[in-house]
């Protein structure tokens, strides 16, 4: 039997384990990227390991989403981050160069290597025959100083395509129709490879943004071959001699398939708010539109700007609608300047932001109250924009246009011609905004501005863990409702401040009465429903709640990267054994988990837990599935503790 790509690239970086999906395994990280708002306290925690330079083949420390600076903190953590870059051997992307994966993707990524990034859409690195996995701050900082990556060895699940797009039809219509098909719930475990007749007219860049969108289904990164495709985008960034053909064995098994025509695939958006709340087009035609936002780490690339730009060329978008427009990076800028798209794109009516990701994550753009904001980007999670009770739909780049044009949702289908943009053989590069690292690097002064603390230190785990439940949610709680991004970026380096605003658009008093519980000597606990975690990589979700005494989470089941960030800052990822449980467990109820450290030591899977509520007591069962490292880590209290 043949192997799958993901099986023979993850061989090759094997440091512990087997090819045993389910089991335990650790891999080699070739490259790391993190990204300002999880690069402080990565760099933080990089620090604590006490390594003098990072030890990876390749680390880039690139800044991207605390682009506004209204006051002293984002431009203090970029300082931080620029010396730090200097001082442990990263390369620095300056300010303004663009987006991480974007840039990545452009001057970074080589075929067949590992590659882990701080952020959570790492996997677009994929779109170039990558093993790229998105991890919390700690894991990429282990990474760089040299230790291996360990998670779960994944199932593969098979996506065959045939066929070719129509018209109109883009890459980002190819992720949605997957995200249709597998949701947001349930592929933790799994990595996407695809493959097929269909797999060779689709460029790096259109690959790159299903890759992208893995992240939105959960799994553990997405994966395409290496081919003459891979050979033309590494021609154009000179790096030609990085070219490296690689594919799954033909009698490769999957341990799914799912089958894709190409052709028969239609416009699609995902409506408010969730990424899989998928509908096509020609339904949603004709709903008012007040802003449409082209741009973000999924679909900002040179094709999907001159697309736009070919469409609306020589017309104006419509006085109702607000288009803007953010490059994905500088290069692309550069071109679509030197190819007269940008000059298009402007004349139309459109707004340039700044290369970053802005809009996508609300710091810049939030959609005027009650209206419809249609945008390329990968989230449409409530209250991500920035503003209360958002209408957000994520769509192809020719749909944002067609839809800018008209001041309504328009199927792209009905413009007539379809402009075809080819990816220049010969690309504007300019790599004057990464800034390597000096060899002699010792002597560097690491800038510490006052709104950079410290990772915070945790008590190792006790004897009983006795408290109370301090908050109950729902199902798919993502980690924009645990930490906010948006304005609230600015407190990343600054846990006890940020700290403060867990839950805030959830439940306001969340975060008092967690910190009034840890004042009486109690362990404070959340009780949630399915797919606890999804979304982001940011280890703040778990940092914060930890810093306010949340000690365990108890969920009918949790996502990848939350699940490791919990577990490395020491909050016990429980799931009900059985879920209906959940429906017994009230807020504010007494929990009592007796001898719980000495269980956990003892190699235990399934706990115990005393309830009480209104005088009533009950007990139910939760699993805990942790590998031998990680119950010495909870133990500890976080991965931290471990290694001091
Ligand atoms: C996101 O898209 O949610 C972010 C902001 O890029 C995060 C990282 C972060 O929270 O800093 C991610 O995707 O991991
Ligand atoms: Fe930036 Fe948005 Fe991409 Fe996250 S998803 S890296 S916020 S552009």
């Amino acid at each position: 039997m043949g192997k799958t790509l993901t099986r023979k690239i993850i061989e090759k970086h094997l440091v512990e384990g087997d090819w045993q999906p389910g089991g335990e395994i650790a891999i080699r990280i070739d490259q790391t990227l993190t990204q300002d708002a999880t690069g402080t306290m990565a760099l933080l925690e990089f620090e604590a390991f006490g390594c003098p330079r990072v030890r990876t083949e390749i680390s880039v420390s690139y800044v991207d989403h605390n682009m506004v600076q209204l006051s002293f903190e984002n431009a203090d953590d970029h300082a931080y981050l620029q010396s730090t870059a200097a001082r442990y051997g990263l390369v620095f992307s300056r300010p303004g160069n663009g987006i991480c994966h974007q840039i990545h993707l452009e001057r970074f990524a080589v075929p067949g290597r590992t590659l882990l990034g701080a952020d959570s859409h790492t996997p677009t690195c994929g779109g170039l025959a990558m093993i790229a996995i998105g991890a919390g701050g700690l894991d990429v900082a282990a990474a760089m100083a040299g230790q291996p990556f360990h998670l779960t060895c994944p199932q593969v699940v098979g996506l065959r395509l045939a066929g070719r797009l129509p018209d109109y039809v883009a890459a980002k219509d190819v992720i949605l129709e997957v995200l249709r098909r597998l949701t947001t719930k349930g592929n933790v475990g799994w990595v996407a490879e695809y493959f097929g007749p269909g797999v060779a007219a689709l460029t790096v860049p259109e690959r790159a943004t299903i890759t992208n969108m893995g992240a939105e289904l959960g799994v553990t990164c997405s994966l395409f071959p290496s081919d003459e495709q891979t050979h033309r985008f590494l021609a154009a960034q000179k790096r030609a001699d990085l070219y490296l053909p690689l594919a799954a064995d033909e009698t490769a098994a999957y341990d799914r398939m799912i089958e894709i025509d190409l052709a028969k695939l239609e416009p699609l958006a995902a409506c408010p708010s969730s990424p899989d709340n998928i509908k096509p087009i020609r339904e949603l035609a004709g709903l008012a539109v007040q802003q449409v936002c082209i741009g973000s780490c999924t679909a900002s690339s040179y094709k999907d700007l001159m697309t736009a730009a070919a469409m609306v060329r020589g017309k104006k978008i419509s006085p109702q609608t607000t288009l803007v427009v953010a490059p994905g990076s500088r290069q692309v800028l550069q071109n679509i300047i030197r190819d007269g798209g940008l000059a298009d794109l402007v004349a139309a009516g459109a707004r340039l932001d700044e290369c970053a990701c802005g809009f996508c994550i609300g710091c810049a753009q939030a959609p005027a109250t009650g209206t419809v904001s249609v945008r390329t980007s990968n989230r449409n999670f409530p209250g991500r924009s920035g503003t209360q009770g958002d209408q957000v739909y994520l769509v192809s780049p020719e749909t944002a246009a067609a839809t800018a044009l008209a001041g309504m949702i328009t199927d792209p289908r009905t413009l007539g011609q379809a402009p075809r943009i080819e990816l220049p053989a010969e690309l504007i590069i300019d790599d004057s905004m990464l800034l390597a690292p000096p060899a002699d690097s010792v002597k560097t002064e690491i800038f510490r501005g006052p709104n950079i603390g410290e990772p915070p230190r945790f008590d190792p785990l006790s004897d009983d863990l006795v408290g109370e439940v301090a908050l109950k949610v729902g199902d798919k709680i993502t980690t924009d409702h645990i930490c906010p991004a948006g304005s609230l970026l600015r407190l990343r380096s600054n846990i006890p401040e940020y700290a403060k605003h867990v839950f805030t658009n959830v439940d306001p008093a969340f975060a008092g009465r967690a910190a009034a519980l840890r004042g009486r000597k109690l362990a404070a606990f959340i009780i949630a429903g399915a797919s606890y975690g999804q979304g982001s990589s940011r280890e703040h979700a778990a940092i914060c709640p930890r810093y306010l005494g949340i000690r365990a989470i108890i969920a009918k089941s949790f996502e990848r990267i939350h699940t490791a960030n919990l577990i490395n800052f020491g909050i016990l990822p429980l799931v009900f054994a059985n879920p209906a449980d959940y429906d017994l467990v009230a807020p504010g109820a007494a929990l009592r988990l007796a001898g719980v450290k000495q269980a956990i030591a003892a190699g235990a899977d399934t706990l115990a837990i005393t309830a009480t509520a209104a005088g009533k007591e009950f007990t139910f069962q939760v699993r805990l599935t942790l590998t031998d490292r990680q119950r010495l880590i909870v133990i500890a209290g976080g991965l931290l503790n471990l290694e001091r």
